[in-house]
């Protein structure tokens, strides 16, 4: 079955500076590599604060707010694009429940994590905030359409 990619979904997925410090970027590319997602940017950069503040703009009300944005520019973190059927969804599916003491075994968090504050990895929570942290992270010539092999066996 054909799938052209201009109509695939697309996430932002980013391993916080812990997973990065951890040794997890293999292990966690890893489980969205072989589910049939795929790779269409990738690059690691340490965020600035500000930076943080707007990736996480929507929870400047919250008390953990700003040791969410230290935390999040403290080191360098793994920005990505996946792309796929579903891809939003089943990538907060793969990754789990935001704490870890609430993630299932065989989550990213369930697997890894422990803490809230040390879940590791961040996956946009639905298609229109997919887009603006897609743009936010990223330059559109940054994101490379590619046909991979694969798909034919994929889709
Ligand atoms: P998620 O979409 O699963 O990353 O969860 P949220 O957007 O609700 O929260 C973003 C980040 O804030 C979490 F990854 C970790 C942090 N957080 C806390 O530190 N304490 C909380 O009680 C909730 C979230």
């Amino acid at each position: 079955q054909e799938v052209h990619a201009a109509e695939m979904e697309r996430t932002f997925i980013a391993i916080k500076p812990d997973g990065v410090q951890r040794g997890l970027i293999a292990e966690i590319i890893s489980r969205f590599e072989r589910k049939g997602f795929k790779l269409v940017a990738i690059k690691l950069i340490k965020p600035s604060k500000e930076f943080a503040q707007k990736h996480y703009h929507d929870l400047k009300e919250r008390p953990f707010f700003n040791g969410l944005c230290d935390f999040l520019s403290s080191g360098p973190v793994l920005a990505m694009v996946w792309e796929g059927e579903g891809v939003v969804t089943y990538g907060r599916k793969l990754i789990g429940a935001t704490d870890p003491q609430k993630s299932e075994p065989g989550t990213i968090r369930g697997d890894l994590a422990v803490v809230v504050g040390r879940n590791i990895i961040h996956g946009s929570d639905g298609p229109e905030t997919a887009k603006d942290e897609v743009n936010l992270w990223f330059k559109p010539e940054e994101l490379v359409s590619y046909t991979s092999n694969a798909e034919k066996w994929i889709y």
